[in-house]
């Protein structure tokens, strides 16, 4: 199973100011994904490599994924949106999976502004991923999506969110794969070294009502 995933190309223009910045959930993903037997994992960094849409056609057709994995936060999404369309104009047999904090909470939009993407996955992905390819690769999407938690998904006119998933307990377990990562990409430019983003934690105990953590 070729796996393929993409952080898009979206700019907000403060950020981007300062430096170029690994993306830790293809890392996360990756190491979850390799750990569970699926080794053929592919990643563009379309926002570092500034990736047009011709590019990423080329190496869409070049590579031939089975999967087109995208992630997204609230402003990306409309970048986001356009990479899965496109990875389904290119390759359509390939299965489209968007995760990340905007579709985690807004599913239901997502899915109805576009209907090309096959599945979306809410909240950490380390687990659900490995339950979904399972499901793929056994030819089983249809009969058992309903069982893998932490999805969602057309069927048809309605919006399916299946049963949430537990929050990732053992967090020592997890073995990220940085080798993905094209290292001396990132960059912090006012200090002029390379980059990197440790994640010491995840979630947090307070409940801020604007908030997703
Ligand atoms: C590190 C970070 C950054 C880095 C990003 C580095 C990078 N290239 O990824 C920098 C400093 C550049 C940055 C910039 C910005 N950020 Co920021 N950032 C974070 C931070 C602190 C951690 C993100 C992270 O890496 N977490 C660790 C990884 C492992 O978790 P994750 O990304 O959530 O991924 C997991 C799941 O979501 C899921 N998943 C994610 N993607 C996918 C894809 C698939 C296919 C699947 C199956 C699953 C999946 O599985 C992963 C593993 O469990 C979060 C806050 C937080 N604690 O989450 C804010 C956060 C993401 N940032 C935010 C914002 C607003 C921004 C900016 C727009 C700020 C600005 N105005 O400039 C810019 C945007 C830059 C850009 N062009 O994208 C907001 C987004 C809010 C929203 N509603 O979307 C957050 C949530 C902070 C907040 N609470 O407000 N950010
Ligand atoms: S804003 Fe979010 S991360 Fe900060 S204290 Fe409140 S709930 Fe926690």
């Amino acid at each position: 199973m070729r796996i393929v995933l993409i952080h898009p190309n979206y700019r907000s223009g403060g950020a981007e100011i300062a430096g170029s910045w690994p993306p830790a959930w293809v890392a996360y993903l990756a190491g979850s994904l390799k750990k569970a037997g699926y080794t053929d994992i592919h990643f563009f960094d379309a926002m570092t490599d500034n990736m047009s849409e011709g590019e990423l056609r080329v190496r869409l057709a070049e590579l031939q994924p089975d999967v087109v994995g995208c992630t997204a936060i609230t402003p990306s999404i409309y970048v986001a949106e356009r990479v899965l369309q496109i990875a389904k104009e290119v390759v359509p047999q390939a299965f489209g999976i968007l995760g990340g904090v905007h579709a985690t909470f807004m599913y239901k939009q997502v899915l109805s502004e576009a209907p090309w993407i096959d599945c979306i996955v809410r909240g950490e992905g380390e687990e659900i991923i490995v339950d979904l390819m399972n499901a793929l690769e056994d030819g089983r999407w249809e009969t058992d999506r309903k069982r893998i938690h932490g999805i969602a998904y057309r069927d048809q006119e309605q919006i399916i969110a299946t049963q949430a998933a537990s929050t990732v307990k053992d967090l020592d377990g997890l073995e990220p794969d940085w080798t993905l990562l094209n290292w001396p990409n990132y960059q912090y430019i006012p200090l002029g070294v390379r980059v990197a983003i440790p994640s010491m934690a995840r979630g947090c105990p307070f409940t801020c009502s604007f908030c997703s953590q």
